[in-house]
């Protein structure tokens, strides 16, 4: 339990700086102190009291971090073989640029010390604290001064921008304003863990059309501790357009020749990226008409794999992000501006296939996204391929609800104008299926497909019925199981199990009908239509 620079006598504060412009390998500080080591800090008494009262307005517990240092150590939580890696002595130097808007002073801060102190200095031109528009007092002057105090080299500079832009906006200005070669984008919440600059910079100098992310590692809203991801997931996406994390396919996984070698992931999450310059804005940046947050993730994903580049994880670089439980700033005019943002990115890149986010989003169909042609322009001259493209070869086990299917759409009782439904909930949980009445206008958790591999499925999750008569049905991931197989006969209406020979029925709870399986009876209640008949 020592560090060298401890045992010859330098001061931690020294030390740093002295490790900082010599060894970029050096050691964490060793301290003891609340959330050191990344360790989690639990509020006690009064401070408990008043972290709690403000929980909703910050959506993650601003006092807890207010009582951690802004430089405090983290536990290196790479794969050991990752300290193993050579990494080229010449690298192109980074920009790391952190929009924020009335962020936090302790997690903003932290993120900004968490870079500076764990980036080898001859790979860092600088870092760009991109303001947009915050209007919190202590974000002016207090933080002008802090950063001229605390990085007195000029490393760590200010940018504004004049109007509230929204963080797509906002990271364009961040790019413009950005001299390095590589920029690192990073949200205002965020700690660089060790030897996270390296591994991100040499991938790039090998591949300058990669676009990279580290390994997102979750810093908790509640106690601030960090704690490694394990799943080395990649990113997905419904046809709703949300993000979503899903296991590494098997393809992937056999392509890799180690553990620690970039995983070839069809979407990002969108935050935390690092990106050749000239690259990012030869395929187009961002789209300026996304406003405020969401959709701009996948809209860069796509256009990435589309238009000639490749988005990897690379397993060791790491840096934390705290998830936080809503938004804590204003959405200007109140729109929904993940909807509207992620139809610019449908009409523009997804041809034919925005009909599958538009059936998930019928209330969209009405409003007003604005112009799109510039984009499309962009799309015309670099030659993109198209989404179909992407599907087959980037994300090629993303199940199409329209395509290799028996049918699909509502599931319906025409006796009682009732269909299956989600009821909305999480398919990544496992709950048992429900049902209410058919919406005509089309809801998405009516939207059901028999695959082809006589399947009834939804986006990610299948339904399965191993019990007997009365039993229920649930929803879970898809599986080979036996009992998740099922006939459909158009003559009669019923849908039955493989294995159990049962039939899909209604049952009557006190709060209305629920699916059910029961023995065949030819009753109304076991007679079903498919809205879509495709081949069957
Ligand atoms: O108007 C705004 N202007 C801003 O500068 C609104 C926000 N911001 C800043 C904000 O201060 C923050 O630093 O933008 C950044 C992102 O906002 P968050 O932290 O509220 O977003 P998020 O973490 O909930 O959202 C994720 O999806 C967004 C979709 O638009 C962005 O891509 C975020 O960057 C992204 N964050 C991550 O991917 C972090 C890792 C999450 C995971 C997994
Ligand atoms: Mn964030």
């Amino acid at each position: 339990m020592y560090d060298i620079w401890s045992i010859l006598g330098f001061q931690h504060e020294l030390s740093e700086r002295y490790i900082r412009f010599r060894d970029y390998k050096r050691t964490e500080p060793l301290r003891s102190g609340p959330g050191e080591k990344g360790n989690p800090l639990y509020l006690e008494g009064e401070e408990k009291k008043l972290a709690d009262s403000l929980i909703e307005k910050e959506a993650f517990n601003r006092i807890a971090s207010d009582k951690i240092a802004l430089d405090r150590s983290l536990k290196d939580v790479r794969d050991k073989r990752c300290l193993d890696v050579q990494y080229p002595k010449v690298l192109p130097k980074a920009s790391v640029i952190i929009i924020f808007h009335n962020e936090a002073w302790s997690p903003l801060l932290r993120t900004a010390h968490s870079v500076v102190n764990r980036s080898p200095p001859q790979f860092l031109h600088e870092v760009i604290l991109l303001d947009d528009f915050s209007d919190k007092a202590f974000l002016k002057t207090d933080l002008e001064n802090y950063i001229t105090k605390t990085w007195p080299d000029g490393i760590v500079r200010l940018v504004r921008t004049k109007e509230r832009s929204g963080l797509i906006r906002a990271k364009i200005a961040g790019a413009k304003a950005a001299e390095g070669e590589v920029l690192i984008f990073l949200d205002s919440h965020c700690e660089a863990n060790t030897g996270w600059l390296e591994p991100l910079l040499s991938r790039i100098h090998e591949d300058r059309t990669a676009v990279l992310c580290p390994e997102i590692d979750l810093i908790d809203k509640d106690t601030l501790q960090y704690t490694g991801t394990g799943s080395f997931s990649v990113g997905g996406f419904w046809w709703s357009l949300h993000f979503s994390w899903r296991p590494m396919p098997h393809h992937e996984r056999l392509r890799r020749q180690s553990d620690i070698a970039p995983i070839r992931s069809p979407t990002m999450a969108g935050g935390l990226f690092a990106v050749d310059r000239q690259f990012f804005f030869k395929i187009g940046a961002y789209d300026p008409g996304m406003d405020v947050w969401g959709g701009e993730n996948l809209e860069l994903s796509f256009r990435t794999w589309m238009c000639g580049g490749k988005l990897e994880f690379i397993p060791c670089s790491r840096v934390g992000h705290i998830f936080r439980s809503s938004h804590p700033y204003t959405f200007p005019g109140n729109k929904d501006t993940h909807g509207i943002n992620s139809m610019r990115l449908a009409e523009v890149w997804m041809d034919d296939y925005k009909r599958l986010f538009y059936t998930h989003r019928k209330d969209l169909l009405t409003q007003d996204y604005g112009n799109i042609s510039e984009r499309k322009i962009l799309r015309e001259r670099l030659q993109c391929k198209s989404f179909k493209w992407y599907l087959d070869n980037v994300y090629p086990e993303k199940f199409i609800p329209d395509e290799n299917v028996k049918a699909w759409g509502m599931v319906r009782n025409p006796d009682s104008g009732i269909c299956l439904d989600t009821l909305q909930k999480d398919e990544k949980t496992v709950f048992d299926m429900g049902m209410f009445h058919c919406q005509s206008g089309g809801s998405a958790s009516q939207v059901i497909s028999l695959s082809n591999k006589d399947q009834l499925r939804r986006e990610e999750a299948c339904l399965d019925a191993p019990g007997g008569d009365g039993s229920r049905l649930s929803l879970r991931p898809c599986t080979e199981a036996k009992t998740m197989e099922w006939i459909h006969f158009k003559n009669n209406g019923t849908i039955v199990n493989k294995l159990t020979h049962k039939c899909l029925d209604i049952g009557k709870g006190t709060s209305g009908g629920y699916p059910i399986m029961n023995s065949c009876n030819g009753k109304d209640s076991q007679k079903w239509t498919m809205q879509h008949y495709i081949n069957l």
